[in-house]
């Protein structure tokens, strides 16, 4: 008998990934490096379905039916490729290898162009939902050919997290388009991560609420529209009582968040194709600040406003200014994903990434059939913020976000997700923006030339000469 598909590398996602097969009736080959890993997994997992355990590449390699279906799941990058250059010479035109790392989407291109030339298939596949995710329903991202997905899909799909009968996994688009979504699903993760954090920061400082009361408001949100995973295990985290000492978990944890990377190459790539992704920014900034001891050692003398009290500030207010902030942070990563649609000519369908990310990810929630809805409505839309339903919540929000971030300003507490979220708001609602006078100076001091709003062409002004203006 021969393997439908095969899984190298058997570390927590390889090995999560190959039983989640398993369990669905598939046969797997299973290979690793190091083979005790290998007969770990047969050992303890045998009886969940049939597995072809191979020592060598050539075992593995023959032990797959043909066209094989080969997935890597070893550390991202040189990893990769040196588990990519000792496959590749065994396999045969029609392969495929799909790489479900967290690989960057520039690699996931180059390796594609590379096997392509083999007669390779390489997929980059966006994996999500951590260990768990693997074993129970990940949301599956796979970019490469639409014919490597004729073979692929009902497998992947198969295994996939399912939301109302239907499978967290579509063919993406070409080469790397899998992985770039992944990416930025990651960065709006960091965004998400962010706000709520900013909301509870808001409840704590401002409004002076513990942290089990803080719990309760979060599971009260969870039953309505912010209805989340997120959300979901926020509460949880906030009830939760250190074993130890006693105190709030949240209280006993090093203030100081970690990041692996892919909200960091969000932001980078986005800065590259020029999208404002001003919410996942700051949420990359905000992880950067809080690891930075020296300079926040150094701060904490600085004087801050005088708070004397805690004022009041309503959870519902804090909700809104959540909710609104949120629309923001992914109206900016699906323009994101538009934009390097556009750039690659990936063609990717926004609103069937909506809907692979309601189950099996981390940023999987209710609210991601808004936009699903909102792309179906209008698929080229430039902004989500204008879609009926978002634009209705940010006008009934926006008194109370405004004023959430006024408070938090006076009271000295940090918001830089809810505040860039506004003015990202407003400088989209605005008729004018100062970037007219901006321009000016880049004329002035280095003849960068402008438009006028009332002739066509475009002018210099030549300020050292009288301020003549001039045709360019
Ligand atoms: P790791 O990222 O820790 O990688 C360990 C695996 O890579 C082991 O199987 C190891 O083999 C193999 N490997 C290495 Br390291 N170098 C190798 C080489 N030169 N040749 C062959 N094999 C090599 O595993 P993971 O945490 O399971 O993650 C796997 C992938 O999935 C990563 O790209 C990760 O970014 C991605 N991912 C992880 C998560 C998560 O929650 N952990 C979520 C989503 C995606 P060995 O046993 O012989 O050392």
């Amino acid at each position: 008998e021969k393997a439908v598909i095969g899984v190298t590398g058997l570390a927590v996602m390889g090995r999560n990934l190959a039983r989640n097969l398993a369990r669905h009736g598939h046969t797997v080959a299973v290979h690793n490096r190091t083979t005790a890993r290998t007969k770990a997994l047969v050992e303890e997992f045998g009886h969940e379905g049939t597995f072809i355990p191979a020592e060598t590449a050539e075992e593995f390699v023959a032990s797959l039916e043909r066209p094989r279906r080969l997935v890597i799941m070893v550390k991202a990058g040189a990893p990769t490729d040196a588990v990519i250059d000792e496959f590749a010479p065994l396999l045969e035109p029609g392969d495929m290898i799909v790489d479900g790392g967290n690989a960057h989407f520039a690699d996931t291109r180059r390796r594609e162009a590379a096997l392509r030339e083999r007669g390779l298939h390489f997929v980059g596949t966006g994996i999500s939902g951590g260990e768990e995710g693997a074993l129970n329903g990940p949301s599956i991202m796979p970019g490469g050919s639409e014919e490597s997905y004729q073979a692929l899909g009902p497998l992947l799909e198969s295994i996939a997290a399912k939301v109302d009968g239907t499978p967290c996994c579509t063919h993406v688009g070409p080469d790397g388009a899998g992985h770039f979504v992944k990416m930025v699903h990651n960065g709006i993760e960091y965004a998400d991560m962010q706000l709520i954090a900013e909301a509870y920061d808001l409840l704590r400082n401002g409004a002076g609420m513990s942290p089990a009361e803080i719990a309760e408001v979060f599971r009260t949100w969870n039953a309505g529209r912010l209805e989340s995973y997120l959300i979901e295990i926020t509460a949880e985290v906030l009830a939760h009582v250190d074993a130890r000492t006693g105190k709030p978990f949240v209280d006993v944890i090093a203030d100081q968040a970690e990041q692996k990377g892919t909200g960091r190459w969000t932001v980078q790539t986005a800065l590259d194709l020029g999208v404002p992704v001003s919410g996942i920014a700051e949420a990359v900034f905000a992880r950067s600040v809080s690891g930075h001891g020296e300079l926040r050692r150094a701060g904490r003398s600085l004087p801050g406003p005088n708070r004397s009290a805690t004022v009041k500030l309503s959870p519902d207010d804090v909700e809104k200014a959540l909710y609104a902030s949120k629309i923001i942070a992914y109206a900016q990563g699906f323009n994101q994903i538009q934009a390097a649609s556009a750039e690659y000519g990936w063609n990717i369908d926004l609103g069937a990434m909506a809907t692979i990310w309601r189950g099996g990810c981390i940023i999987r929630a209710r609210f991601l059939d808004r936009i699903r809805k909102a792309y179906d409505a209008d698929p080229a839309t430039p902004t989500l913020l204008t879609d009926d339903h978002f634009a209705q919540a940010l006008g009934e929000a926006q008194d109370a976000w405004r004023g959430m971030v006024a408070t938090a300003t006076q009271l000295g507490v940090p918001v830089p997700g809810f505040s860039s979220a506004l003015a990202y708001y407003d400088a989209l609602r605005a008729e004018r923006l100062p970037a007219a006078l901006t321009q000016a100076q880049r004329d002035y001091f280095g003849a960068h030339t402008y438009r006028r709003v009332d002739v066509e062409g475009v002018f210099h002004t030549r300020w050292e000469a009288g301020a003549v203006e001039v045709e360019a």
